[in-house]
C-alpha cells in the first residue's frame, strides 16, 4: 500500500479484517507499506499492521512477493504509481478520483484495458458502492421496482473548511488534489448515481465557487484535521502580524444539473461549506413505479416507496438493511446489529480479492473511473464558460481513440 493517512488507515483496517469475516479463496497478507517520511511510515506500519515499510513506492512495484498494489496517496501520484504497477503485472486498487486530469485518467484506463488481457486486474476505490443499502438500491432499480427513472437528486455535504482560518491542506491545492469538493466528494455521488441507475451522465451545466480564496499555511494535517503553521514566515497585516497564507486553487462547492442517457434529469451538489453537515451523502431516485432514498449518516437504512401497493397502504417504508439476505450482511452480525463507514472498505477489499482470485475484472474499473473524471472535467469547463451546456463522452470511446 502506498500512503498511510486517512484512506491508508481505512484500507488497512479492511485488509486486516477481510479474511476474518469473509470466506475467500485467498488470504491478504499486508507486506509492505510506503510513505515519504521514514519515521512516520515506520509508526504507521506498526500501528496499522504491515510487515514492513519503505520510503520508495518503486520497492513495491519491483518486489516479486507483491501481487497487489493499493494506491492511497493524493491524486497527483495516482497515475505514475498505478501505471508502473500495472506494467509490472501487479493488480491495482486505486483511490478515487482516479487521477487529477483527463489525460492521466485516460492513460490509466488504457493501461488497465491492456493489462486485463494478461489477467492483471484493476479497480477504482469508490467505496460507497459497497454500502449494503446502496447495493440494495441498485438491485431494486435493476429489478425494475422503480420503473422508468425520472429524477436523480444527489448531495454530498461537509463543513470541515467553513472556518476561513482552517489551513491550506493538500485537498485545497489543485496541483495535489485536481479539484476541491467537486473531485473529492462530488466524484462519489457521480459514481454512485451512475452505478445505482445503470445510466451514464451525458451532459452538464454547472456553477462552482471558492468562498475563501486565501488560507494560512498548515503545520501538519491528519485526515480532515490540520493546524496552522505558527513557525512559517509571517506577514504584516493592518492589525500587526498574521500567519503566512497561500491561495486556495480549488472549488469549495460545485452545483450542477445533468441529463442521464436513460432520460432522467439529475441534480448534484457537493460542498465543504454546508455548516453542520459532516459527511452527508444523500441520494434520492424517483421512478414511475417508486422512489428510493439513501442517507450515508443513516447508512443501515433505505427508504422505499412502492407505488404499486394498494393506494390505502402506500407510504415510505424504512428498510433496515441488516438481514442475511441483504448484500454483504450474512457475514456480519445478527439482524439489527449495525455496521458503519469502515465496513464499506472491507466489502471493497472482499470484492477485489474475490475478483483477483477467481480471475474476473472487478468494478468499478479504471474505465468507470475515467467516466467519472470526464464528468468532473465537463463540470469544470461548464462552470468556466458561464454554465454552458457541456457534453460528456462515453469513456470507453475515448480510451479506444
Ligand atoms: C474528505 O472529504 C473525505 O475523506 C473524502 O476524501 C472521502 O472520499 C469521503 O469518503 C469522506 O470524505
Amino acid at each position: 500500500m502506498v500512503g498511510y493517512a486517512f484512506m491508508g488507515a481505512a484500507h488497512s483496517q479492511a485488509w486486516r479484517t477481510v479474511n476474518r469475516v469473509f470466506d475467500l479463496p485467498t488470504r491478504a497478507r499486508m507486506s509492505l507499506v510506503c510513505g515519504r517520511d521514514a519515521g512516520k511510515v515506520a509508526d504507521a506500519a506498526d500501528r496499522l499492521g504491515w510487515d514492513a515499510y519503505t520510503t520508495d513506492w518503486r520497492d513495491l512495484v519491483a518486489s516479486d512477493d507483491i501481487d497487489v498494489v493499493d494506491v492511497c496517496t493524493p491524486g497527483d501520484s495516482h497515475a505514475e504509481i498505478a501505471l508502473a504497477a500495472l506494467a509490472a503485472g501487479k493488480h491495482v486498487l486505486c483511490e478515487k478520483p482516479l487521477a487529477n486530469t483527463i489525460s492521466e485518467a485516460r492513460a490509466m484506463a488504457a493501461a488497465a484495458v491492456t493489462a486485463q488481457a494478461a489477467g492483471v486486474r484493476s479497480m477504482c476505490g469508490f467505496n460507497y458502492r459497497r454500502v449494503p443499502a446502496v447495493a440494495m438500491m441498485r438491485q431494486l432499480v435493476a429489478d425494475g421496482r422503480l420503473g422508468v427513472i425520472r429524477h436523480v437528486r444527489a448531495t454530498y455535504l461537509q463543513d470541515w473548511i467553513v472556518d476561513p482560518q482552517f489551513p491550506l491542506v493538500w485537498r485545497l491545492q489543485r496541483d495535489r488534489a485536481g479539484s476541491g469538493a467537486l473531485g473529492d466528494i462530488g466524484a462519489h455521488i457521480i459514481d454512485l448515481t451512475q452505478y445505482v441507475t445503470g445510466q451514464r451522465i451525458t451532459g452538464v451545466s454547472a456553477i462552482t465557487e471558492t468562498f475563501v480564496k486565501e488560507r494560512p499555511l498548515p503545520a501538519g494535517s491528519s485526515g480532515l484535521a490540520a493546524t496552522v503553521d505558527g513557525a512559517a514566515p509571517t506577514v504584516d497585516g493592518a492589525d500587526g502580524h498574521r500567519p503566512a497564507t497561500g491561495l486556495v486553487t480549488v472549488d469549495d462547492a460545485a452545483v450542477f444539473v445533468a441529463r442521464l442517457d436513460g432520460g432522467a434529469l439529475a441534480t448534484y451538489e457537493a460542498s465543504r461549506f454546508a455548516t453542520g453537515r459532516k459527511n452527508a451523502l444523500r441520494v434520492e431516485i424517483n421512478g414511475s413505479l417508486g422512489t428510493v432514498a439513501f442517507d450515508l449518516e443513516r447508512l443501515n437504512e433505505l427508504e422505499f416507496y412502492d407505488a404499486t401497493r394498494p393506494a390505502a397502504e402506500q407510504g415510505f417504508t424504512r428498510i433496515l438493511v441488516t438481514e442475511g439476505e441483504h448484500p454483504y450482511m450474512s457475514a456480519w452480525w445478527p439482524p439489527g446489529h449495525l455496521i458503519g463507514y469502515e465496513h464499506s472498505f472491507t466489502h471493497q477489499a472482499r470484492d477485489f480479492i474475490e475478483a483477483v482470485a477467481t480471475g474476473v475484472d472487478p468494478a468499478p474499473s479504471f474505465v468507470d473511473g475515467l467516466q467519472v473524471q470526464l464528468v468532473l472535467d465537463a463540470v469544470t469547463r461548464s462552470a468556466e464558460l458561464g454554465s454552458s451546456w457541456t457534453e460528456v463522452e462515453p469513456a470507453l470511446a475515448t480510451v479506444a481513440a
